[in-house]
């Protein structure tokens, strides 16, 4: 039988949350115990080729050009099996090509803009025809931030209710077309020690603060969300610099405790407070890792990059403005 194959390539971007997820109500459906809000950034992403192939007896993924072993094919191979069941072909087996333009697994959610870019090839090399707020259904499956890099700008993902997977997708909050950048200072390229999922769920597990959390980003949202249509940087960046050092708060209170800071973080929050008092609008954000992401004006993120170059070498501090939606590539 001559080989069939159904191939797309898929772009998806990065995202970092103002208001963090933090912990999950059903582990098998990445359902979270919170809403979450983010902002999609066009600096970092992910370039996704699937190529399902009638040929093949299994799934094959390469990521950077490198063939992946078991483990991290098993974590695709159970992705794509959302999409064979949906398409109603259970042994069309894909050979996946990633290629990540994020450090990988060093706290700049890579996972969130890799899920989303195979969630958007899938969908279109099989011709499924998902409607944008069912596709984050599903690469919220991947990883639960994936759901928000299939849109650009603001984007909100809904917890849903109860077990109900149809009910927790994301959706476009707000466009960020206004005076806005991220300025990310990387700390440290290497893979981070704790790995997110397990650092949320041992938060969640013995942080005695985890029962605050729900209430905090429900308050958090309800004021940020004005702010946000207001285009009040310093009320949005305010509200987001406290959601983000409530969830570090809550690692450190758990048992045993943890944190994603390092002493170079610690070094560029207090740049971001000088900044502060020298009335620069600058506030930071951090996620599953040691590096800080700072929020700021478009017109004045080159005056803050320059705040840190000295201390952090040039090459490690990248201005990133909102991002787009996810969206098709030609193939090579
Ligand atoms: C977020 N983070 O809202 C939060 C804040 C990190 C800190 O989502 O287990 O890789 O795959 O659903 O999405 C990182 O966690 O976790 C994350 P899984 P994910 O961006």
């Amino acid at each position: 039988m001559t080989k069939q194959l159904f191939s797309a390539k898929f772009r998806a971007h990065t995202n970092i949350a103002l208001i963090k997820y933090w912990g999950k109500r059903n582990k098998e459906l990445f359902l979270p115990v919170t809403n979450s809000l983010s902002l999609t950034l066009d600096a970092f992403y992910t370039d996704t080729e699937v190529e399902f192939d009638t040929s093949l007896t299994s799934d094959v993924f390469y990521l950077d050009g490198v063939l992946q072993n078991d483990f991290h094919t098993a974590k695709v191979s159970r992705f794509l099996d959302l999409f064979r069941k949906e398409a109603n072909r259970p042994n069309l087996f894909a050979t996946v090509r990633s290629i990540n333009h994020v450090p990988t697994a060093a706290g700049l959610a890579s996972s969130a803009s890799a899920f989303a870019a195979l969630a958007g090839a899938c969908n279109l090399a099989l011709d499924l025809a998902i409607d944008t707020r069912t596709l984050s259904t599903f690469a919220r499956q991947g990883s639960g931030s994936a759901s928000r890099s299939l849109l650009g700008g603001f984007v909100e993902w809904h917890k849903g209710q109860g077990d109900d997977s149809a009910s927790s997708y994301a959706e476009a909050f707000d466009d960020a077309d206004w005076d806005l950048a991220m300025v990310f200072v990387i700390i440290n390229r290497q893979a981070k020690k704790v790995d997110s999922r397990l650092g949320m769920e041992h938060t969640n597990e013995t942080s005695p603060f985890y029962e605050l959390w729900p209430r905090e980003v429900a308050k958090d949202l309800e004021k940020i969300k004005p702010a946000i249509k207001a285009h009040d940087i310093d009320t949005v960046g305010t509200i987001a610099e406290h959601n983000a050092m409530k969830m570090h708060a809550m690692t450190i209170a758990a048992n045993p405790s943890f944190t994603y800071w390092e002493p170079g973080s610690i070094e560029a929050m207090q740049i971001v407070r000088q900044l502060r008092e020298e009335g620069i609008s600058a506030y930071l954000t951090m996620d599953a890792g040691p590096n800080v992401k700072v929020l700021c004006r478009a017109s004045e993120a080159e005056r803050v990059k320059a705040a840190f170059v000295s201390r952090f070498g040039e090459e490690q501090i990248v201005i990133a403005k909102p991002g787009p939606n996810a969206y098709p590539l030609d193939k090579e």
